[in-house]
């Protein structure tokens, strides 16, 4: 049975999590100043997790405790998914209940270089929708929040917010796009032939993605950037700053503030993967939104030309990868 919105003062929940992402990003910036003005490992560690480019400080998982005992007096029948309390081993399932799903320092190889496009993740998923999302760079100084069926935010200091999108939606279309991509931590590859062969590998998957969008033809996407951290990269697509998102491979953690956030400026998170018999039937193929949970994940930002010039462009994403699908397990 789905649980009762009406029992949750979303306004509350949002503006408790508002201060508390501040709080969090003045510990992300005293963390990252003592990391450089003493970098001798012994107080700083970065541990890599499941490779060596999937990283952890001591700075990530304090915040996540800090966030972690801060909800628990606040709102203790809420539920919670972090980022770290899952890699140490906890498998919460999400479910209908209001969840704070959290992420302390998104981009966190961008965080240990002192690269500033780095955040904290606040979410509040209900009925495993995405319906608060606070998303605060400390080191760029930007908070973006949204309430889902209240618009998404901009705040920059000493200036009223700012409703996204930035600027009033313009025409969609695929050979003016720029393109948001991640590389990520699943490097695995069959090597030089993974462009001429239909490798599995999900890393091989994305090679021949980015290079059928990007190579020479009629609809080549105008570029592809890559930052580093979903939440800021659904932030600047929810902004209208890039045009799409595509990544598999995240996890809720990284996608749910930014979701709503995206969802608010009247962009659309759809499947990273094209449907069963996609390309078999590309004109019938129904474009459905994303599941929190599902890995695998195609933002796009709100379009002049509305769902249709969105479903467009993400049918030619799907279509790039030539019959390929991304598989992440849980
Ligand atoms: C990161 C994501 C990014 C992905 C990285 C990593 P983290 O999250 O924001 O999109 O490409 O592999 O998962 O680990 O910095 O919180």
């Amino acid at each position: 049975m789905s649980f009762d919105l009406s029992s949750v003062n979303l306004q509350e929940v949002h503006d408790w999590s508002v201060d508390l992402a501040r709080r969090a990003g003045q510990m992300m910036l005293d963390g990252s100043n003592k990391r450089f003005q003493n970098p001798s490992t012994e107080d700083h560690k970065t541990d890599a997790k499941k490779n060596a480019v999937d990283l952890v400080t001591e700075v990530d998982q304090a915040v996540e405790a800090f966030v972690i005992s801060e909800i628990e007096k606040r709102w203790p029948s809420f539920k919670f998914i972090g980022e770290e309390t899952q890699s140490a081993g906890a498998d919460s399932v999400l479910d209908d209940h209001p969840t704070f799903i959290v992420d302390p320092i998104d981009g966190t190889m961008n965080f240990v270089h002192g690269n500033p496009w780095c955040a904290i993740s606040i979410g509040l998923s209900i009925n495993r929708i995405p319906y608060i999302g606070i998303i605060y760079s400390p080191f760029l100084n930007e908070m973006y929040t949204a309430i889902r069926n209240q618009g998404s935010y901009l705040h920059k200091p000493n200036q009223p917010p700012l409703r996204l999108p930035l600027q009033p939606p313009t025409p969609l279309a695929v050979n003016t796009a720029l393109i948001i991509t991640e590389w990520g931590a699943d490097r695995t590859t069959i090597g030089t032939s993974a462009l001429s062969e239909s490798s599995k590998e999900n890393f091989d998957v994305k090679l021949r993605t980015y290079f059928n969008l990007l190579r020479n033809s009629p609809n080549m996407v105008h570029g592809m950037r890559s930052y580093g951290a979903a939440s800021l990269n659904l932030c600047s697509v929810a902004a209208g700053h890039n045009d799409a998102y595509w990544e598999g491979g995240c996890w809720e953690w990284d996608v749910c503030a930014g979701w709503v956030i995206l969802h608010e400026a009247g962009g659309f998170m759809c499947e990273g993967n094209p449907p069963e018999n996609f390309e078999a039937d590309v004109e019938g193929a129904k474009v459905e939104e994303a599941t929190l949970i599902g890995r695998k994940y195609l933002a796009i930002r709100g379009a002049k030309g509305g769902r249709k010039e969105q479903e467009d462009l993400a049918k030619w994403v799907w279509k790039s990868m030539e019959g390929g699908r991304m598989t992440y397990g849980r």
